[in-house]
């Protein structure tokens, strides 16, 4: 089977549709992997560089670049190193095409770590590891799917971080992929910022490509259970909508039609789209404490009957849920609570 690049994969290696000899820089920036990992895949596994220049020097050609573009890929789904190496030697790859891929924009990793670890893996701390200084993930008990998401994070690679979220939906559908995938890279970028101020961009990209994977489930619901939508919202200055999409999701898995109202939503609004769909049940999502929580918002939701069954979620909710609102604990929860105010 031929696994990727050019159409034709018998096109001559050093043909004009395909990547003359490269330096292991221009590999690096085109695979956005640090070069000193593609100098330890060459020592350790023998994925080298097969050209020789009229000096000598040894130079990527597009079979080279292809297997090791197919090495980078099972590695961060979570295959261990050597077995992605073994594959990659084995496999019938196409010569990757001249025309940079959507990689090719990925600046590699910094090569400021010892030339004998493998640059790529010192980005995602070991099982058990503590901190999460410098370019470290911390993620206790990571398994090898975690730490494939975290590296295609730490890469800025919105193609592999989408490929590993949307696998992983389609195996094991919305909460497990929340729970046991999405969230331990979360909780290890946040933890990494908090220790190091660092890292935001990874945040806004993981964020980005799980957002976009989420929201390929939930369009494929074209035909909701509930008359009454959901509506999900985020307290008035609150940015960390990712939860909502994770539940609107969940919800859509098991039928039921919910409207991501998004981040910040001020209170009028919100009571505006409360009286314009007579929802079902409103979940209003707090991350971070601030001054008024969103509480505010709940305590001036129109009267209507039915009322909406109305949820916060989130760490934010620091108070006493007000009278009437009930704060869910987790995803499970709150599809259960949601589902049952819609009366499945
Ligand atoms: C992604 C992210 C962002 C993105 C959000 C993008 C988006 N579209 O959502 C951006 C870059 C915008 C952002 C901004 C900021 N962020 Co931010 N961010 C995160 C990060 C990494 C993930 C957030 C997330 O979705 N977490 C997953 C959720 C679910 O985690 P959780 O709520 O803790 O989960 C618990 C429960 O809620 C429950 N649960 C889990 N999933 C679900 C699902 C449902 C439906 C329910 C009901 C419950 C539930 O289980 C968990 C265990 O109890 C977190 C790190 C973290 N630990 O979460 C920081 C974090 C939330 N951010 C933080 C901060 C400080 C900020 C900023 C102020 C500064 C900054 N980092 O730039 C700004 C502004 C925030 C604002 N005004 O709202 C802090 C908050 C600290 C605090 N609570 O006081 C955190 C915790 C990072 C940290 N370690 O310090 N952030």
């Amino acid at each position: 089977m031929v696994v990727s690049g050019s159409p034709s994969p018998d096109a001559p290696e050093s043909g004009p549709a395909t990547v003359p000899g490269l330096t292991v820089a221009a590999v690096a920036r085109r695979l956005g992997v640090a070069p000193a990992t593609l100098r330890t895949w060459d020592r350790r596994y023998g994925l080298g560089p097969t050209e020789r220049t009229a000096g000598s020097h040894r130079r990527y050609s597009a079979t080279d670049v292809a297997r090791l573009d197919y090495m980078r890929r099972l590695v961060n789904t979570g295959v261990p190193p050597a077995d992605a190496a073994r594959a990659a030697l084995a496999a019938d790859v196409a010569p990757a095409a001249a025309v940079p891929g959507p990689t090719g924009l990925v600046p590699p990793p910094t090569e400021a770590v010892d030339a004998d670890i493998d640059p790529l893996f010192a980005d995602v701390a070991p099982s058990g590891a503590g901190a999460g200084g410098g370019n470290v993930i911390p993620l206790p008990d990571g398994s090898p799917a975690v730490r494939g998401l975290a590296r295609a994070a730490m890469s800025l690679d919105p193609i592999a971080c989408g490929e590993i979220v949307r696998e992983t939906l389609e195996r094991r559908g919305v909460v497990w992929t929340w729970d046991e995938l999405v969230v331990p890279v979360l909780v290890g970028i946040g933890r990494r910022w908090e220790q190091t101020g660092t890292g935001v961009e990874v945040e806004h990209l993981l964020s980005e490509s799980v957002t976009s994977a989420l929201t390929g489930v939930t369009t494929r619901l074209r035909a909701p259970i509930n008359p009454r939508p959901v509506l999900l919202a985020c307290a008035p200055e609150e940015m960390h909508s990712l939860p909502l999409f994770a539940l609107a999701a969940a919800l859509a898995e098991r039928r039921i039609g919910a409207r991501v109202l998004g981040a910040r939503m001020p209170h009028d609004a919100l009571v505006a789209a409360v009286r314009r769909t007579g929802p079902s049940a409103v979940l209003l999502w707090s991350a971070y404490p601030t001054s008024d929580g969103g509480a505010q918002a709940l305590q001036e939701l129109p009267t209507m009957r039915p009322a909406p069954v109305v949820l916060t979620g989130g760490p934010g909710w620091t108070e006493p849920a007000p009278p009437g609102v009930a704060h869910v604990h987790d995803l499970t929860g709150a599809v259960a609570t949601i589902a049952r105010a819609v009366g499945v």
